[in-house]
């Protein structure tokens, strides 16, 4: 790992909002910020966006992401730290490229680091990686997790102990080539399901007690509209895309994720991480850039959520974190927030 380095944010009083949303570092490019709260202080798990002069596509081969950072802060709005290299590809024996979003744990002592990867075949697995320290440095298990598939994994432990893995996302996430449960590479991603068809849901599954394997099959997630039925894949305003997030508030179970080609974060609720998750509506608006992808946390009984934006190169594969409050109604409902 390099030596860590240190950057205060800007920070501006803006209306009602305590933070005025700025980049959290500006010396490297960082997105899908993954957020936690171990011994009392903040850990970010980002993808490390870098420029490899890749074409543009629908499949998301410009992002070509080799490493992950970790970056921690002591509260929000303080100085947040760049922990140096934490894992990289060339460490994971099994990894071909595009290290994408990954998502972290603390368990028995260990923490345990996610991530998204093409194996040698250039399919998506979600890998596992282990340290004594939240940032690393991090060793990745030599296979993949069996059973696992796609891209962002989003790890959630419940109250009574038990951890849950939700994956996937459409387009270059390659969900769609899952649809009989075999991988299939001939399909493009226009065969998606039809417009009027059921859309598909991500994917989850329970973690073994070690962390590194399911304890149980992978199995659909379902998101219901107000009418309890599922979306149709042709409604690209609520169906689910990729970058999903769970968070338990009040003993209600928030599943939320972006709806990719439209651009939003949105968020539906259930009585158990298993679902089914009915919409409840959006949390934030488009952000500057194509991508959407977030973390929901709690800091000292205050809610925030972490995002990303292209405010600092304009480019939608050169993205920034940033974090701002989260603010709920007193019935639970999340307020929309336009970045
Ligand atoms: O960062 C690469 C991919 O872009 C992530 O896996 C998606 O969620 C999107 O943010």
């Amino acid at each position: 790992a390099t030596a860590p380095t240190t950057t205060t944010p800007d920070s501006a009083a803006s209306g009602s909002r305590k933070y005025l949303a700025r980049p959290l570092i500006k010396d490297i490019y960082t997105a899908d910020p993954s957020a936690h709260v171990f011994n009392g202080k903040i850990y970010i798990y980002p993808s490390h966006d870098i420029e490899t002069g890749m074409p543009e596509n629908d499949n998301g081969d410009h992002f070509a992401m080799r490493d992950y950072h970790i970056l921690s802060m002591d509260s929000i709005g303080g100085k947040v730290t760049d922990h140096g290299v934490a894992l990289d590809t060339k460490d994971i024996p099994w990894a071909g490229r595009q290290l994408w979003a990954p998502d972290a744990a603390f368990k028995n002592g260990t923490y345990y680091l996610y991530f998204p990867v093409k194996d040698k075949q250039d399919v998506f697995r979600i890998g596992v990686a282990t340290s004594k320290s939240p940032t690393g440095p991090f060793k990745a298990q030599p296979q993949p997790i069996p059973g696992s598939l796609s891209i962002d994994p989003a790890v959630f432990t419940d109250t009574d102990g038990k951890t849950y893995m939700y994956m996937g996302g459409i387009w270059g996430g390659q969900l769609q080539r899952w649809r009989t449960g075999k991988y299939d590479a001939s399909k493009p991603k226009e065969q998606e399901p039809g417009p009027q068809e059921a859309a598909l849901g991500p994917k989850m599954a329970r973690l073994s007690d070690n962390m590194l394997t399911f304890a149980e099959p992978v199995k659909e997630v379902q998101i219901l509209g107000a009418d309890g039925k599922p979306f149709l894949s042709g409604d690209n305003k609520h169906r689910f895309f990729e970058g999903g997030w769970l968070h338990k508030y009040n003993g209600k179970y928030y599943f939320s994720y972006s709806t990719g080609d439209t651009h939003l974060l949105v968020y539906a609720t259930g009585d158990s991480p298993y679902g089914p998750f009915t919409y409840q509506g959006v949390i934030m608006n488009p952000v500057e850039g194509w991508t959407t992808h977030h973390s929901i946390v709690e800091v000292n009984g205050k809610w925030y959520i972490f995002y990303h934006d292209t405010e600092l190169s304009g480019k939608t594969w050169l993205r920034n974190v940033k974090v701002t409050e989260l603010k709920r109604q007193p019935d639970g409902r999340i307020e929309t927030i336009n970045p």
